[in-house]
Parts: C-alpha cells; sequence; structure tokens
C-alpha cells in the first residue's frame, strides 16, 4: 500500500535526537491507554538512559503532599498516573548471549509512525557482545476498535550467524522503571507500587495489577499470538519470575523470522466493582494480530475521514498538524469515566492530569468533529461534580460547586494552591464548554441530565466567591483573590478573563433555566432554583467588573496590573526561558509579565461586542509581555491575530504552535506531547484561518487565508449536518455531506443548502 507522505511521521537524522523524544513522538495511544516508543531491550535494566512504560488513562496512585506548613484544607493527596511494564520489552538470547546479562548493542536504523492506520515500524541493527549482528524490525499498533488491544510483531533477520536464538516475553514485575535525568518541575514521578497478582488460567499469562492506595485494578495479559512452524514456545503461567513465554528456534543468516503478541490492556475497576478476568481472558485469547490491526485502521480511516484537514501550500505544516489532530485522537477517553491528560497518554508530564485544556482548547475540536466523544468528556466532570460541591464546603462556602482545578479522580491535586486551586476559572470554563456544546450540538437531553447543573452549581459558587463593592463610585459584583490563566500572576483581585467568564457562567444559568422552565420545571425544583437566585444571577452578570486602562484603552489583566513595573523580556538571554525554571514565583508576580495568554483568550472567546480598534490595542499591548512560556500561549495569539488581520503574526505563531512537540519548542516533549496545544494547533485554523465564530448564534465563516496556502479543507459537524469546507484565495465552497438543511453566513453572505442544492460557492473580497 502505498504511504501518503504527508501522514507519515519520519523524522530525518534519527539519531541525533533524543530517545526520551523519541520514546514520546512516537508513543501509540488510544485514549484508553499509551505506550511510550522504548528501546526494546531496556526492560528494567539500568543500562540504558530511558523512561519507557504503560500508561492507563485514569489508573493513578495517590502520593501524599507533603507541605512545610500544612493549613487547612490544603489538598492532601497528589493523583499520579501509574507507569507499568513496558510491553515492547523483549529479552533474546543469541547463541550464547543473553540480552538481559550483557547488553547488546542497539542502533536504530528507522522509525516510521503512519498516521493514516495507526501503525509503527520500526528498524533497529544489532551486535551481541560475540559480534553476532541482526536487524530487529519491529511493528506495533494501539487498537482503536478494540481499546483493550495493543499488537506488536517481532522480525529478526540474522546477518552474520547461524546459531539457536530464544525469544523471551516475561514480565516479571508490574512496575517500570525510568532511567532519566530531570527535576523539571512539571513532571511527576510515577511511583512503582504496584502489586501485580499473576492469575491462574489455563489460556495465557496474566496478572491482576493493583494499586498500593487508590483502590483500583487492571487486568494485563498477553499472547503470543503468531509463530513459525520450526519455532518452539513454552509458556509459563503462575510464577511471577517466568510469566511469560520462550520461544526457541535455529536461526539462519539471511532468513527472517516473525513472532506475534497481543496484549490485553484491562478496564480500569474501582473496589473490585464487577469485573470477570476469566471473561477478559477468553475473549483477549480470541484477537489476531493481522485481523486486530486490520479493524483498527478502519477506525482510523473514519476518523481521518471526518477530522483531518489538508493543507495546500506548506507540506511540513501539513504534517505537524496531522500529528496534532493524531493526538488528539489518540488521547482522549472515551467512556465519561476518563478524560484527556495534559500530555495526552505519551507520559507521566503533570502526572496524567486533566486541567482546564480540555474544555477551552481540546473539547472545540471533539464538538465540532466527534460531538458523541464531546459528550463523555463533560460526562467525566458531571461524575466529578460531588466531589466539586465537597470542595466548595471545605473551602467554607455553603452553596455550589467548584471544580478541582487538577486531578484525575475529581479531587484537588494541586500542591501549589496560589497557581492552581485558586484558579477558579476552571468553573466558568466547563461552562462556556458545556454551552458551547448544546449551541453545536443541541443536545438537550445532556443539558437536562447533568449540563443544567453543573451550570447551575458552578454559578451558585461565583454568587458566593464574589461581592459587591463599590469602585469609582459605582456598584459593582468583584470577584477577588483569584488566579487567571496566566501563571505568572496569582491571587489578584478581578482578572479580566475570569470575571467576563463568570459573566457569561451566570448568563448561561439564567438562560437555561428559562428554556428548561418550560417543559422541565421539576428539575428546576429539584435544584431548588427560585426566582430570587435567578434575579441574583442576573444582577450579578450584569454588574460584574471588567477592569479597564482608560487612557491606554485596553483591557487590564485584573484592577491593579497597571501598577506593576514591565520586565523587560527582549534583554533576557534565550537560555534563561522559561522563566519559571530560573525565577522564584513571586518575582515573577512582581511584574508585567505573562505565561500564557489571558486577557487576549478573553478576546477570543468572546468575538462579538469587540471593536476591530479594540481588539489590536489588546494585542499590541500584551504581546510584547507575554513568553510563550505555557504551550497553550502561541495558538491564542494566532487566532486574534489572524482576527485583526496581523496576517504574518498569525502565520509565525501558528507554525510555531504547531511544530511544538515535534521542534520540541518547549524543550518537555521528553515528558509527552502538549495535547492543549494540539487543541489549539486546531483553533488557530479554525477559528483563526477559517474564521469560525465560536458560539455564535448563526455559524459565521469569515475567512484569513495565509498568502503561503492555496487551499484549506476540512469538515465540520453541527447539529445532525456535516459540511465540508474549501477555502481557496478568492472563494469558499461548502457542501453539505449529510443532513437535510444548512443556513450559515459566509464572508458577510448568508447561504442555505439544501439535499437538493448540497454546493455553493462564495465569492472572497479582494483585500
Ligand atoms: O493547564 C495548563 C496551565 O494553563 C499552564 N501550565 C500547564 C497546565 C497543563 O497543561
Amino acid at each position: 500500500m502505498v504511504q501518503e507522505p504527508s501522514f507519515q511521521i519520519h523524522l530525518p537524522d534519527l539519531k541525533s535526537n533524543e530517545q526520551l523524544f523519541l520514546e514520546t513522538i512516537y508513543s501509540l495511544a488510544n485514549g484508553h491507554f499509551g505506550v511510550r516508543d522504548s528501546n526494546p531491550f531496556q526492560g528494567n535494566a539500568d543500562q540504558f538512559l530511558g523512561a519507557p512504560g504503560l500508561f492507563v488513562n485514569g489508573f493513578y496512585d495517590y502520593r501524599p503532599l507533603s507541605y512545610g506548613e500544612k493549613y487547612s484544607n490544603y489538598a492532601e493527596n497528589d493523583q499520579i498516573i501509574n507507569r507499568l511494564m513496558d510491553p515492547r520489552a523483549l529479552q533474546m538470547i543469541v547463541g550464547t548471549s543473553d540480552s538481559r546479562k550483557t547488553p547488546f548493542d542497539i542502533l536504530l536504523l528507522d522509525k516510521n509512525l503512519d498516521m493514516k492506520t495507526g501503525q509503527l515500524k520500526e528498524k533497529f541493527a544489532v551486535t551481541t557482545p560475540a559480534q553476532e549482528q541482526f536487524h530487529l524490525m519491529i511493528e506495533s499498533f494501539a487498537s482503536l476498535a478494540d481499546e483493550a488491544v495493543y499488537g506488536i510483531r517481532y522480525s529478526v533477520l540474522p546477518l552474520n550467524f547461524n546459531r539457536t536464538v530464544t525469544i523471551i516475553k516475561q514480565h516479571d514485575n508490574v512496575n517500570q522503571n525510568t532511567n532519566e535525568p530531570t527535576d523539571d518541575v512539571r513532571v511527576n514521578h510515577s511511583m512503582g507500587l504496584l502489586n501485580g497478582f499473576p492469575l491462574s488460567n489455563k489460556l495465557q499469562p496474566a496478572y491482576e495489577v493493583m494499586t498500593s492506595q487508590s483502590q483500583q485494578s487492571v487486568t494485563l495479559t498477553w499472547h503470543l499470538v503468531d509463530q513459525e512452524d520450526d519455532m518452539v514456545s513454552e509458556m509459563e503461567l503462575n510464577t511471577p519470575d517466568e510469566l511469560g513465554y520462550r520461544t526457541t528456534y535455529q536461526a539462519e543468516a539471511g532468513r527472517l523470522k516473525q513472532l506475534s503478541f497481543i496484549y490485553g490492556i484491562g478496564p480500569v475497576v474501582n473496589n473490585n466493582e464487577g469485573f470477570s478476568n476469566a471473561d477478559f481472558l477468553k475473549a483477549m485469547h480470541q484477537v489476531k494480530f493481522d485481523e486486530a490491526f486490520a479493524v483498527s485502521a478502519e477506525k482510523w480511516a473514519k476518523f481521518w475521514q471526518h477530522s483531518d484537514i489538508a493543507i495546500d501550500g506548506d507540506k511540513s505544516v501539513q504534517t505537524s498538524l496531522r500529528f496534532d489532530l493524531f493526538q488528539l485522537n489518540q488521547s482522549v477517553g472515551r467512556d465519561g469515566r476518563t478524560n484527556i491528560p495534559a500530555k495526552g497518554l505519551t507520559g507521566n508530564g503533570y502526572g496524567g492530569q486533566y486541567f482546564w485544556d480540555t474544555e477551552i482548547f481540546m473539547l472545540p475540536f471533539f464538538i465540532y468533529t466527534q460531538p458523541q466523544t464531546a459528550r463523555k468528556l463533560l460526562e467525566f466532570r458531571a461524575q466529578t461534580l460531588p466531589m466539586a460541591l465537597q470542595q466548595a464546603r471545605n473551602l467554607g462556602f455553603l452553596t455550589g460547586a467548584t471544580f478541582a482545578w487538577r486531578t484525575i479522580n475529581g479531587r484537588e491535586a494541586s500542591s501549589y494552591w496560589p497557581a492552581g486551586l485558586a484558579q477558579f476559572h476552571i468553573n466558568a470554563d466547563i461552562a462556556y464548554a458545556i454551552d458551547q456544546y448544546v449551541t453545536v450540538t443541541e443536545d438537550y437531553e445532556f443539558l437536562r441530565q447533568s449540563g443544567f447543573e453543573m451550570l447551575v452549581q458552578t454559578a451558585r459558587f461565583w454568587l458566593e466567591y464574589g461581592n459587591y463593592a463599590e469602585i469609582d463610585g459605582k456598584r459593582w459584583f468583584v470577584i477577588n483573590t483569584v488566579t487567571g490563566p496566566d501563571e505568572y500572576s496569582a491571587l489578584v483581585n478581578n482578572n479580566y478573563y475570569t470575571n467576563v467568564m463568570v459573566q457569561h457562567n451566570l448568563e448561561m444559568a439564567v438562560k437555561y433555566a428559562h428554556i428548561l422552565s418550560e417543559k422541565d420545571a421539576d428539575l428546576l425544583s429539584w435544584l431548588g432554583i427560585t426566582d430570587a437566585e435567578i434575579e441574583a444571577m442576573t444582577d450579578a452578570a450584569r454588574s460584574i467588573y471588567l477592569p479597564y486602562d482608560q487612557q491606554k484603552q485596553i483591557k487590564l489583566q485584573f484592577q491593579d496590573f497597571n501598577q506593576l513595573k514591565r520586565m523587560p523580556l527582549e534583554d533576557i538571554d534565550s537560555g534563561k526561558f522559561p522563566l519559571l525554571l530560573h525565577h522564584h514565583p513571586l518575582t515573577l508576580y512582581h511584574y508585567q509579565v505573562n505565561k500564557q495568554a489571558d486577557t487576549v483568550l478573553a478576546d477570543i472567546l468572546f468575538p462579538n461586542g469587540n471593536p476591530l480598534e479594540q481588539l489590536k490595542r489588546d494585542y499590541d499591548f500584551y504581546e510584547p509581555i507575554t513568553s510563550h512560556d505555557s504551550s497553550l500561549s502561541r495558538s491564542s495569539f494566532a487566532i486574534l491575530a489572524a482576527r485583526i488581520g496581523y496576517a504574518d503574526e498569525a502565520y509565525n505563531f501558528f507554525t510555531e504552535a504547531v511544530q511544538t512537540d515535534l521542534l520540541d519548542l518547549q524543550k518537555n516533549t521528553a515528558n509527552g506531547i502538549h495535547a492543549g496545544n494540539a487543541g489549539g494547533s486546531w483553533q488557530a485554523i479554525i477559528y483563526g484561518f477559517a474564521g469560525v465564530m465560536n458560539n455564535a448564534a448563526v455559524f459565521t465563516l469569515q475567512p484569513h487565508l495565509p498568502i503561503q496556502w492555496q487551499r484549506l479543507a476540512f469538515k465540520l459537524t453541527l447539529r445532525d449536518c456535516e459540511y465540508a469546507f474549501e477555502i481557496m484565495q478568492t472563494e469558499v465552497t461548502v457542501t453539505l455531506v449529510k443532513g437535510g438543511y444548512g443556513k450559515m453566513v459566509i464572508a458577510n453572505q448568508t447561504i442555505e443548502l439544501t439535499s437538493d442544492h448540497p454546493a455553493i460557492t462564495v465569492s472572497l473580497p479582494t483585500s
């Protein structure tokens, strides 16, 4: 099969790349689990540098947080995704050389990730201490069709020997060790405290893996599916030090031999609830390598059919963008109990935890291309609502809910609360996402089931967290002592982004209360909503204080932002970034310096009512004081720059954002990809260059196609219709691919599409 180059991650000059970086880039995942692309001989040996391992979404353990001075209601525990044994690991005995006793020399020759099918192919040149040389080829995939399945096939080609070869696939420890130098504060180390209990059965090796503290377990099993006729395999099922397969054959120079394994990675089981290991092992035992790969590849084809973005004009941007889309689809939990870790399932940076990255950066991609997955992500938040209600009580509030800033299980896991827990904007981010989801999909069932309750409980929290105060002789609803998205300032009064999001949160609670009051009065009374409460929300939203500098005519990041000195970013040596690794937080809080878009993000999320000149002034003021030390920053600047006609800036920010991981711009791709940035890159195309107005009552498109591109094509789903958009420099063509009727505004022209007239081309004004 011919592989399309723009779907291949085939990095040139592999040897000059670091092992840890390659492990991340070539990780395979499917939303349930992820496998880093390790050196297959590393296992738990300490001779090699590397951080291999298997991560299962939502499978974590606690680590008690330690504080010098621990005040009331500080978070008790960190939650860290477990690092399980590496399913890629193998041991080989060639003649008398044993790879576990005396390490083999392994040289990477080639790696190719085919994003079209989700298949990773690798080739290594291996030399044993006795100078036997062979090529080792590995093909692997994480199934998108059956989330439990990981397949790996080894091919061995001896170059200069005829000897007995033994290939051993045993896993004598369910904890995976790493050997990696890092003191980066953004990395949480997994703890290696898993317990593995071999499962007695007649079929295949298996462990039940249990955490030490979180009361979770996962069943892990593997199965030799294909071997050649002259190979002899023995299987050990019941002892932890030999659990696995030992395959022996007579190798001959020039004769390729293959054997393949299927790993089964069961669901995360909480408190031993209702999971049958026996059924799982039986099901896994039926899985065949080629068939499993074929059905997974079909799923990938379907993904690309609906979610691809094609760009004519820049090949490397095209591939990088596809890498981002591929990573989004690899990282997303689809079961309503898990979410998207900030680093996907490609590493344990940020402990495998979920942040606002999901709602504000990644969810739009899913809302517009896989609405059913978007719903599952919101359902995850809904199932953590009881903990969010509890969190509000713990903090002393009588009403409402406040969601965890960073979490896996719904409880707060931030140890540094000024830049963690105090980012209360996450509540309004979730509310924003709920409204966006409902607006685009019209899924009122979700709204009734849990969306509306989240809107109301977050709005209640704001009513109590905020208060009325007089500023410049006027009565305002103010929100004090919060941290906005920018993490180089903390605990400020009236953060613009937070306040504008809170206003929207309150408005949405009121809006949907009115909508539901007609047919779902019971729901309102079950939630105890009164007219007085609706009035209080309406008044607070109307009276919210939005700080503004009258002199400079810009939105102020927070009330006293003007009083801070400006940090001269242009004078700082490039080696001193990210600033957070070189300065005490307080030093940074002391200056006008931004880690990431804050006020600018508000401008993007609320495009209406902002005159162009206002947006330009905001951009011109905030861009020079932003270090982009957060990977979430560049895509936001790209969107705003595209909207205000700063074409070069838009293009530069976008090309940087889209290549963040492949070029290792944040210098920490080794610990995992930047999933939020991948979503941001999608937004830069859709909201920036295509000019889609987010959450607009009528869907609008106002393209700003970069002059470097001849064509941009993508599909979006709105309600029950799917549309294909093709944007050229002079015209836009929209085609109704699915559904019966659609209306939208393109470049200020209203168009209507029907199944009889499914395609319309609109000319763009020449600039
Ligand atoms: O959520 C982000 C935050 O905005 C910046 N620091 C990293 C977090 C995880 O990506």
